[in-house]
C-alpha cells in the first residue's frame, strides 16, 4: 500500500529486513551501539532524578503477573520479548517497524475510555478503574500480521465479552466500533491529514463476545509497553494483526458495520472480516506461510490461524462475505 509514496507500509514481510540486521542498523543509526535500546530502562534508572517520570508510575503493577489460562495451548516457542517489543506496527508513530522509542511519548495516564452508541447507558470509564474491575488472566496467543510474519506472546488482559456485558448494548446493536487515541502532537504521523486518522477497527457483537476476543493490558507478565498498544488493545488471534487495534479510547456500539482505517485507505486489499486463511492470497502476495519473528524460520500458515475450533462457527451462513481479506 502507498508504494508510490515509497513507504514500507504493508509490504510483504519478504521485502523487509530481518530483525537481527534491522536492530543492528537501528542501534548504529541511533548511536546506541553499547546501550539499551529503549528509553524506558534509561529513564527508569534515572527515576529518582526525574520527578516528572514518577507521575507515570504504574498503579496497576501489582496485578501482574496474572494466572495463565491453559485453555489456549500453543505449538511453538514464545517470541523473545526483545523482538516483539522492538519490531512493531503502530503507524501513528511512524511508517516503519522501529517506533518503540517514539511511542514512549504516549501519555497513558489518565486514560479515559468512552463506551457509547447503542448501549443502555453511555459511560466514560478511566482505564485504571476498568482494569481493576476486570479479572486479569494471561493467555499465550499466536499473532499473524497480514504482511506475512508472526509471533507468539503471553498477553495479560480480560475477555472482551466482559466489556460487552459492562456496556449492556441494546438489541439493535450489531457491531462494536473501536477507536485509537487521536493526538497529532504526540503521534507525528497523525499530522499527515491525508490518512484517515484515528485508527478504527470493528467486530460483530458475536465476534466480540467470542471467548478468544481479548482486551490486553499486559505483555510478558508486566504492564504492556506503549509500542504494543498500552494501555488497552485488542487481541483477536484468528484475524490478521491489523484488526487488533491498539491504545483504544472508545467502544461504540452500532447497527451499521464500521469502516476500518485500512478499509478506508485500500478497500480492495483490507476488508472488514480479515480472517486468516492460507489459501486466500493478499492481492499482492501469498498468505500460505509466515516468518517467525526473530528467526529466519518459515511455517505454513494455519486456517483461522489455528483457532478454528473456537471461531469457525461464527461464520456459518456468511460464506458469501469476503471473509478472508
Ligand atoms: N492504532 C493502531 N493499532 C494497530 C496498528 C496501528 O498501526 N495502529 N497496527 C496493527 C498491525 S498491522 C499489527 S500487525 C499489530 C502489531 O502489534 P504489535 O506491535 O504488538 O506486534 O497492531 C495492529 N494494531
Ligand atoms: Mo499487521
Amino acid at each position: 500500500m502507498l508504494i508510490r509514496n515509497k513507504r514500507g507500509w504493508e509490504l510483504p514481510d519478504s521485502a523487509a529486513t530481518s530483525e537481527a540486521v534491522f536492530n543492528d542498523r537501528r542501534r548504529l543509526l541511533k548511536g546506541l551501539a553499547a546501550g539499551p535500546m529503549l528509553a524506558g530502562p534509561i529513564l527508569a534508572g534515572l527515576g529518582h532524578l526525574a520527578p516528572a517520570f514518577a507521575a507515570d508510575a504504574d498503579p496497576l503493577a501489582g496485578l501482574y503477573p496474572a494466572r495463565r489460562n491453559a485453555r489456549y495451548p500453543i505449538d511453538r516457542p514464545l517470541t523473545d520479548e526483545k523482538f516483539s517489543t522492538t519490531y512493531n506496527n503502530f503507524y501513528e508513530f511512524g511508517p516503519d517497524k522501529s517506533i518503540s522509542r517514539e511511542a514512549q511519548a504516549l501519555k497513558v495516564r489518565p486514560w479515559a475510555i468512552k463506551i457509547d452508541g447503542l448501549v443502555e447507558k453511555p459511560m466514560t470509564i478511566d482505564f485504571d478503574d476498568l482494569a481493576k474491575r476486570m479479572s486479569l488472566e494471561e493467555r499465550v496467543y499466536r499473532h499473524r500480521c497480514v504482511e506475512g510474519w508472526s509471533m507468539t506472546v503471553p498477553w495479560t488482559g480480560f475477555p472482551m465479552a466482559a466489556l460487552v456485558d459492562l456496556a449492556r448494548p441494546l438489541g439493535s446493536a450489531r457491531y462494536v466500533r473501536m477507536e485509537t487515541f487521536m493526538d497529532p502532537q504526540t503521534a507525528p504521523e497523525q499530522r499527515k491529514f491525508f490518512y484517515p486518522w484515528p485508527y478504527v477497527e470493528g467486530l460483530t457483537i458475536a465476534e466480540a463476545r467470542n471467548e478468544l476476543s481479548f482486551l490486553v493490558t499486559g505483555l510478558y507478565g508486566k504492564t504492556a509497553p506503549k509500542q504494543n498498544g498500552a494501555p488497552l488493545r485488542l487481541a483477536a488471534p484468528w484475524k490478521y494483526g491489523f484488526k487488533s487495534i491498539k491504545s483504544i479510547v472508545r467502544f461504540e456500539f452500532a447497527e451499521k458495520r464500521p469502516v476500518s482505517y485500512w478499509e478506508k485507505l485500500q478497500a480492495s486489499e483490507y476488508g472488514f472480516w480479515a480472517n486468516v486463511n492460507p489459501e486466500v492470497p493478499h492481492p499482492r502476495w501469498s498468505q500460505a506461510s509466515e516468518r517467525i519473528l526473530g528467526t529466519d524460520e518459515r511455517r505454513p500458515t494455519l486456517m483461522w490461524n489455528g483457532y478454528g475450533e473456537f471461531v469457525a462457527d461464527l461464520y456459518k451462513g456468511l460464506e458469501k462475505e469476503r471473509l478472508f481479506a
